[in-house]
């Protein structure tokens, strides 16, 4: 993998890396490689904490009973990628109260005007921004407050390995510690960013001007780390490439551009080496080849995932004892938070 996330700016040893996933929909290729590969590399690195972030994933629409089960399934797969609970810490965002009463003292310093300038926030509300519910305008601050909580005391920065789409939300984090540092003294520190330079963006296969995502409307832009081969033939075989024949790393064509991506990533081998490979092949000889690749990382990421599933008692082992840890860690940042502005 020669993506290394890049973190926007330099200092010396994070407190701890934390990043979350929404238990939205199943997680896809675009999750693993601009998000879940890097948290497996930094594990063995960093303290690390990852959260399967269910309080975001209740700012849209979901079922209760579908969500209990995304919870467990999306738990599931991050231990089945390579996220080792003895390394890392994993838990689910609802079990640690923590996150949402930080949210709430982060609130009383957010500004209104900046939140409704979030990206994702515009998107997802689409025309109907005045009826959308506070908790989707709100996701920000909450994010901002599950990766302050682990900057340790004395605080030092936490390291946010994520995709292309969370920049501006760090952003925001960044802000928002500097403010509460300015005005109350130093409990915080700015979190980093760590966004890798190819995959923090893949996007989607027969519309590869927008990112794949759990929750767009159609289901052949994405491969879920769950398809089974002939699904993922089937939708590399459909996916857009445009005019020509040349395999080619060509910005100016997205759709080719993002299968070579893929291919890249998983391959691990360099753009020149993959160009020449394919030299006078053409582009059924890649997406062939890229299908049979993908199947090639997925059976093993599945298989280990059944696995899991079939023991439902070690997974909630792992989430009691990832709830516990993230509890301790946070409490202390939170204590120290609610003393620096006047509460308890
Ligand atoms: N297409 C993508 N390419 C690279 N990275 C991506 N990520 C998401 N999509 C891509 C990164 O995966 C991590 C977890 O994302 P998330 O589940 O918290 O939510 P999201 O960013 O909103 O992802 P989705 O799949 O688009 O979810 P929905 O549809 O539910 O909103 C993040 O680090 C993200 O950057």
């Amino acid at each position: 993998m020669d993506a290394e996330p890049r973190a926007s700016s330099s200092v010396g040893a994070p407190a701890r890396v934390f990043s979350g996933i929404m238990p939205t929909g199943t997680l896809h290729l675009g999750n693993y490689l601009g998000a879940i590969v890097h948290w497996v590399r930094l594990q063995q690195v960093h303290p690390s904490l990852f959260s399967v972030v269910d309080l975001h994933a209740i700012t849209t629409p979901i079922d209760p009973s579908l969500l209990r089960e995304k919870i467990r399934e999306v738990a599931a797969l991050l231990l089945a990628c390579g996220i080792d609970p003895d390394l890392a810490t994993v838990f689910v965002q609802s079990d640690v109260p923590a996150h949402a009463e930080l949210c709430w003292i982060l609130n009383c310093l957010a500004p209104v005007g900046r939140l409704e300038r979030m990206v994702q926030f515009k998107e997802k509300a689409g025309q109907q921004r005045e009826n959308e519910n506070v908790g989707l305008f709100d996701y920000p601050v909450l994010q901002a407050a599950d990766i302050l909580l682990y900057c340790g005391q004395p605080p030092r920065p936490v390291l946010v390995p994520v995709g292309a789409d969370q920049r501006q939300h760090l952003e925001l984090a960044r802000d928002l510690a500097r403010r509460f540092d300015l005005r109350f003294g130093p409990v915080f520190a700015e979190p980093i960013a760590a966004v890798a330079e190819t995959g923090a963006r893949i996007m989607g296969l027969e519309n590869p001007l927008k990112k794949m995502s759990k929750s767009g409307s159609n289901p052949g832009d994405v491969i879920a780390l769950l398809d089974p081969p002939d699904a993922v033939r089937r939708k590399i075989k459909r996916a857009v490439t445009g005019p020509g024949r040349e395999v080619r790393f060509d910005q100016s064509q997205p759709g080719l551009f993002n299968l070579l991506t893929i291919y890249q990533l998983l391959s691990g081998q360099s753009r020149a080496e993959i160009e020449s490979h394919f030299a006078g092949k053409g582009y059924a000889a890649l997406k062939s080849e890229l299908a049979e690749l993908i199947g090639a990382v997925l059976t093993p990421i599945q298989d280990r995932y059944h696995d899991v599933r079939s023991n439902p008692d070690y997974l909630a082992e792992v989430l009691t004892d990832g709830a516990e840890r993230a509890r301790r860690e946070s409490s202390v940042v939170l204590e120290a938070a609610k003393r620096a502005v006047g509460l308890g």
